[in-house]
Protein backbone atom coordinates (compact mmCIF):
# COMPACT_ATOMS: atom_id res chain seq x y z
CA UNK A 1 0.00 0.00 0.00
CA UNK A 2 1.12 3.29 -1.26
CA UNK A 3 1.53 6.81 0.61
CA UNK A 4 -0.34 8.37 -2.14
CA UNK A 5 -1.09 8.48 -6.04
CA UNK A 6 -1.40 11.66 -8.63
CA UNK A 7 -2.99 11.19 -11.68
CA UNK A 8 -4.14 14.12 -14.38
CA UNK A 9 -5.25 14.61 -17.64
CA UNK A 10 -7.28 11.48 -18.71
CA UNK A 11 -9.26 13.84 -20.96
CA UNK A 12 -12.44 11.50 -19.79
CA UNK A 13 -15.42 11.41 -22.84
CA UNK A 14 -17.59 9.15 -24.04
CA UNK A 15 -16.04 9.70 -27.40
CA UNK A 16 -12.66 7.69 -25.65
CA UNK A 17 -14.06 4.06 -24.80
CA UNK A 18 -11.09 2.59 -24.15
CA UNK A 19 -9.30 5.61 -22.42
CA UNK A 20 -12.63 5.82 -19.98
CA UNK A 21 -12.39 1.81 -19.23
CA UNK A 22 -9.15 2.11 -18.44
CA UNK A 23 -9.35 4.92 -15.82
CA UNK A 24 -12.69 3.16 -14.71
CA UNK A 25 -10.02 -0.33 -14.30
CA UNK A 26 -7.71 1.99 -12.52
CA UNK A 27 -10.26 2.89 -10.00
CA UNK A 28 -11.15 -0.19 -9.15
CA UNK A 29 -7.71 -1.45 -8.79
CA UNK A 30 -4.66 0.67 -8.28
CA UNK A 31 -6.92 3.36 -6.63
CA UNK A 32 -7.72 1.01 -3.67
CA UNK A 33 -4.34 -0.13 -2.74
CA UNK A 34 -3.52 3.52 -1.49
CA UNK A 35 -4.50 5.88 1.53
CA UNK A 36 -4.87 8.99 -0.75
CA UNK A 37 -5.37 9.78 -4.43
CA UNK A 38 -4.78 13.14 -5.92
CA UNK A 39 -6.54 14.21 -9.39
CA UNK A 40 -4.38 16.78 -10.36
CA UNK A 41 -6.97 18.25 -13.51
CA UNK A 42 -8.12 17.66 -16.61
CA UNK A 43 -10.01 14.85 -15.76
CA UNK A 44 -12.42 15.43 -17.96
CA UNK A 45 -12.47 16.94 -21.39
CA UNK A 46 -14.39 19.63 -20.12
CA UNK A 47 -17.15 20.66 -17.46
CA UNK A 48 -19.34 22.37 -18.13
CA UNK A 49 -21.00 23.14 -15.09
CA UNK A 50 -22.19 20.88 -11.61
CA UNK A 51 -25.36 20.61 -13.39
CA UNK A 52 -24.13 18.44 -15.57
CA UNK A 53 -23.31 15.46 -13.60
CA UNK A 54 -26.70 13.95 -14.36
CA UNK A 55 -25.31 13.26 -18.07
CA UNK A 56 -25.23 9.25 -17.86
CA UNK A 57 -21.69 9.55 -18.46
CA UNK A 58 -20.50 11.66 -16.10
CA UNK A 59 -22.94 10.00 -13.74
CA UNK A 60 -21.26 6.73 -14.33
CA UNK A 61 -17.55 8.51 -13.32
CA UNK A 62 -18.83 9.90 -10.23
CA UNK A 63 -20.14 6.92 -9.18
CA UNK A 64 -16.83 5.12 -9.73
CA UNK A 65 -15.52 8.12 -8.09
CA UNK A 66 -17.51 7.64 -4.98
CA UNK A 67 -17.15 4.11 -4.67
CA UNK A 68 -13.11 4.72 -4.18
CA UNK A 69 -14.15 7.20 -1.34
CA UNK A 70 -16.48 4.44 0.25
CA UNK A 71 -13.23 2.17 0.07
CA UNK A 72 -11.51 4.10 2.58
CA UNK A 73 -9.39 6.34 -0.02
CA UNK A 74 -9.00 9.96 0.64
CA UNK A 75 -9.80 11.63 -2.48
CA UNK A 76 -8.69 15.04 -4.01
CA UNK A 77 -9.26 17.30 -6.67
CA UNK A 78 -7.27 19.99 -8.01
CA UNK A 79 -8.75 21.37 -10.91
CA UNK A 80 -6.93 22.05 -14.46
CA UNK A 81 -7.39 24.37 -17.65
CA UNK A 82 -10.48 22.32 -19.15
CA UNK A 83 -12.47 21.39 -15.70
CA UNK A 84 -12.27 24.23 -13.28
CA UNK A 85 -15.63 24.68 -13.39
CA UNK A 86 -16.27 21.82 -11.21
CA UNK A 87 -17.57 23.07 -7.77
CA UNK A 88 -19.17 21.96 -4.47
CA UNK A 89 -22.42 19.52 -6.39
CA UNK A 90 -19.76 17.63 -7.99
CA UNK A 91 -17.64 17.39 -5.21
CA UNK A 92 -20.18 16.49 -2.70
CA UNK A 93 -21.66 13.83 -5.16
CA UNK A 94 -18.12 12.27 -6.17
CA UNK A 95 -16.93 12.33 -2.01
CA UNK A 96 -14.00 14.15 -2.45
CA UNK A 97 -12.08 17.22 -1.52
CA UNK A 98 -11.62 20.20 -3.85
CA UNK A 99 -7.90 21.56 -3.29
CA UNK A 100 -6.95 25.24 -4.43
CA UNK A 101 -3.56 25.82 -6.39
CA UNK A 102 -0.82 25.33 -5.33
CA UNK A 103 -1.16 23.10 -2.80
CA UNK A 104 1.40 22.17 -0.56
CA UNK A 105 1.17 19.12 1.62
CA UNK A 106 3.83 16.85 3.88
CA UNK A 107 3.67 13.25 3.01
CA UNK A 108 6.05 10.33 3.83
CA UNK A 109 8.47 12.95 5.15
CA UNK A 110 8.71 14.93 1.99
CA UNK A 111 7.34 18.28 1.55
CA UNK A 112 5.39 18.55 -2.09
CA UNK A 113 3.72 21.40 -3.95
CA UNK A 114 0.42 20.41 -6.42
CA UNK A 115 -0.46 22.01 -9.68
CA UNK A 116 -1.88 21.85 -12.67
CA UNK A 117 0.49 23.18 -14.33
CA UNK A 118 -1.17 25.40 -16.72
CA UNK A 119 -0.18 28.39 -14.63
CA UNK A 120 3.32 28.11 -14.98
CA UNK A 121 3.36 27.94 -18.96
CA UNK A 122 3.76 31.92 -18.30
CA UNK A 123 5.60 32.20 -22.13
CA UNK A 124 1.60 31.31 -23.65
CA UNK A 125 1.07 35.38 -23.08
CA UNK A 126 -2.76 34.84 -24.85
CA UNK A 127 -3.59 31.62 -22.65
CA UNK A 128 -2.61 33.58 -19.72
CA UNK A 129 -5.18 36.19 -20.66
CA UNK A 130 -7.21 33.57 -21.15
CA UNK A 131 -7.15 31.68 -18.05
CA UNK A 132 -7.25 34.89 -16.11
CA UNK A 133 -10.86 35.51 -17.96
CA UNK A 134 -11.90 32.24 -16.80
CA UNK A 135 -10.75 31.92 -13.35
CA UNK A 136 -12.12 35.26 -12.57
CA UNK A 137 -15.48 34.26 -9.85
CA UNK A 138 -17.50 37.11 -11.78
CA UNK A 139 -17.04 36.08 -15.14
CA UNK A 140 -17.84 32.41 -13.81
CA UNK A 141 -20.80 33.28 -12.29
CA UNK A 142 -21.84 34.64 -15.54
CA UNK A 143 -21.08 32.14 -17.69
CA UNK A 144 -23.02 29.18 -15.15
CA UNK A 145 -25.71 31.59 -15.43
CA UNK A 146 -26.30 30.39 -18.87
CA UNK A 147 -28.23 27.17 -19.81
CA UNK A 148 -26.25 24.22 -19.76
CA UNK A 149 -26.53 23.82 -23.63
CA UNK A 150 -25.57 27.00 -24.51
CA UNK A 151 -22.48 26.91 -22.06
CA UNK A 152 -21.43 23.22 -23.67
CA UNK A 153 -22.04 25.05 -27.25
CA UNK A 154 -19.64 27.78 -26.11
CA UNK A 155 -17.28 25.69 -25.54
CA UNK A 156 -17.32 23.10 -28.23
CA UNK A 157 -16.93 26.77 -30.09
CA UNK A 158 -13.49 27.46 -27.97
CA UNK A 159 -12.51 23.62 -28.81
CA UNK A 160 -13.09 23.76 -32.45
CA UNK A 161 -11.56 27.73 -32.57
CA UNK A 162 -8.48 26.65 -30.52
CA UNK A 163 -7.88 23.70 -32.54
CA UNK A 164 -6.39 26.20 -35.25
CA UNK A 165 -5.08 28.25 -33.09
CA UNK A 166 -2.74 25.18 -30.98
CA UNK A 167 -1.25 23.96 -34.49
CA UNK A 168 0.06 27.58 -35.00
CA UNK A 169 1.75 27.96 -31.33
CA UNK A 170 5.46 26.61 -31.05
CA UNK A 171 5.74 23.43 -28.99
CA UNK A 172 8.39 25.72 -26.66
CA UNK A 173 5.90 28.10 -25.46
CA UNK A 174 3.37 25.60 -24.15
CA UNK A 175 5.95 24.48 -21.94
CA UNK A 176 6.65 25.45 -17.73
CA UNK A 177 8.58 28.73 -18.11
CA UNK A 178 11.57 28.07 -15.43
CA UNK A 179 12.00 31.27 -13.68
CA UNK A 180 7.80 30.14 -12.72
CA UNK A 181 9.10 26.83 -11.54
CA UNK A 182 11.57 28.49 -9.31
CA UNK A 183 9.10 30.98 -7.61
CA UNK A 184 6.72 28.23 -6.68
CA UNK A 185 9.81 26.35 -5.48
CA UNK A 186 10.72 29.12 -3.24
CA UNK A 187 7.20 30.62 -2.70
CA UNK A 188 6.26 26.63 -1.39
CA UNK A 189 9.65 25.86 0.11
CA UNK A 190 8.64 21.97 -1.02
CA UNK A 191 11.49 19.95 -2.15
CA UNK A 192 9.14 18.15 -4.81
CA UNK A 193 6.59 19.15 -7.33
CA UNK A 194 3.78 17.71 -8.98
CA UNK A 195 1.86 18.30 -11.99
CA UNK A 196 0.63 17.29 -15.30
CA UNK A 197 -0.92 19.73 -18.45
CA UNK A 198 2.61 20.02 -20.76
CA UNK A 199 2.37 16.29 -21.80
CA UNK A 200 6.26 15.82 -21.07
CA UNK A 201 6.21 13.17 -18.60
CA UNK A 202 9.01 12.49 -16.20
CA UNK A 203 11.50 13.47 -13.53
CA UNK A 204 13.21 16.85 -13.82
CA UNK A 205 15.32 17.92 -11.39
CA UNK A 206 15.43 22.13 -10.86
CA UNK A 207 17.92 23.27 -8.40
CA UNK A 208 17.51 21.80 -5.40
CA UNK A 209 14.16 20.37 -6.14
CA UNK A 210 12.96 17.91 -8.24
CA UNK A 211 9.60 18.30 -10.67
CA UNK A 212 7.62 15.40 -11.36
CA UNK A 213 5.31 15.79 -14.77
CA UNK A 214 2.49 13.16 -14.87
CA UNK A 215 1.19 11.50 -18.37
CA UNK A 216 -1.42 12.47 -20.55
CA UNK A 217 -3.70 9.35 -21.16
CA UNK A 218 -4.78 8.10 -24.66
CA UNK A 219 -5.67 4.02 -24.45
CA UNK A 220 -7.89 4.57 -27.85
CA UNK A 221 -4.52 4.90 -30.23
CA UNK A 222 -1.61 2.90 -30.10
CA UNK A 223 0.62 3.14 -28.29
CA UNK A 224 -1.84 3.16 -25.72
CA UNK A 225 -0.37 6.33 -23.47
CA UNK A 226 -1.59 6.59 -19.39
CA UNK A 227 -0.30 6.23 -15.73
CA UNK A 228 0.04 7.86 -12.23
CA UNK A 229 3.31 8.41 -9.79
CA UNK A 230 2.92 6.59 -6.63
CA UNK A 231 4.55 8.12 -3.33
CA UNK A 232 5.72 5.48 -1.35
CA UNK A 233 6.38 4.95 2.40
CA UNK A 234 10.35 6.24 2.12
CA UNK A 235 9.25 9.12 -0.20
CA UNK A 236 9.76 7.93 -3.50
CA UNK A 237 7.73 8.81 -6.27
CA UNK A 238 7.34 6.14 -8.75
CA UNK A 239 5.92 6.01 -11.93
CA UNK A 240 3.63 3.52 -13.08
CA UNK A 241 2.07 2.75 -16.98
CA UNK A 242 -1.43 2.16 -16.99
CA UNK A 243 -0.68 -1.05 -19.09
CA UNK A 244 1.46 -2.50 -16.32
CA UNK A 245 -0.85 -3.67 -13.63
CA UNK A 246 -4.11 -4.77 -13.00
C1 LIG B 1 -7.31 23.41 -24.37
C2 LIG B 1 -5.58 25.03 -24.43
C3 LIG B 1 -7.59 25.37 -25.67
C4 LIG B 1 -3.35 25.27 -23.41
C5 LIG B 1 -13.76 26.47 -21.37
C6 LIG B 1 -15.09 25.88 -19.47
C7 LIG B 1 -15.20 28.20 -20.37
C8 LIG B 1 -13.68 24.22 -20.48
C9 LIG B 1 -13.27 25.17 -21.42
C10 LIG B 1 -12.23 25.64 -23.60
C11 LIG B 1 -10.93 25.46 -24.30
C12 LIG B 1 -10.70 23.27 -23.31
C13 LIG B 1 -12.01 23.41 -22.62
C14 LIG B 1 -8.07 24.17 -25.20
C15 LIG B 1 -6.05 23.84 -23.97
C16 LIG B 1 -6.35 25.77 -25.27
C17 LIG B 1 -5.62 27.02 -25.65
C18 LIG B 1 -4.29 26.88 -24.97
C19 LIG B 1 -2.16 26.10 -23.32
C20 LIG B 1 -14.66 26.80 -20.40
C21 LIG B 1 -14.59 24.58 -19.52
F1 LIG B 1 -14.24 29.06 -20.61
F2 LIG B 1 -16.11 28.36 -21.29
F3 LIG B 1 -15.73 28.43 -19.19
N1 LIG B 1 -12.34 24.82 -22.41
N2 LIG B 1 -10.70 24.05 -24.55
N3 LIG B 1 -4.36 25.67 -24.21
O1 LIG B 1 -9.98 24.35 -26.89
O2 LIG B 1 -9.62 22.21 -25.82
O3 LIG B 1 -3.43 24.26 -22.76
S1 LIG B 1 -9.62 23.64 -25.72
MN1 LIG C 1 -4.25 20.91 -18.86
Amino acid sequence: ETVALFVSDVHLQPGLPRTTAAFLDFLRGPARRTRRLYLLGDMFEYWAGDDDRDDPYNAGIIAALKAVGAAGVELFWLPGNRDFLVGTGFAGAAGLTLLQEPHVVQLAGRSLVLVHGDAQCTDDTGYMAFRAQVRDPAWQAAFLGRPLAERKAIIEGMRSGSREAQRAKSYEIMDVNPEAIDALFRASGAELMVHGHTHRPGCHPHQGGVRHVLPDWDCDREPRRGGWLALTADGELVPVAVDAVS
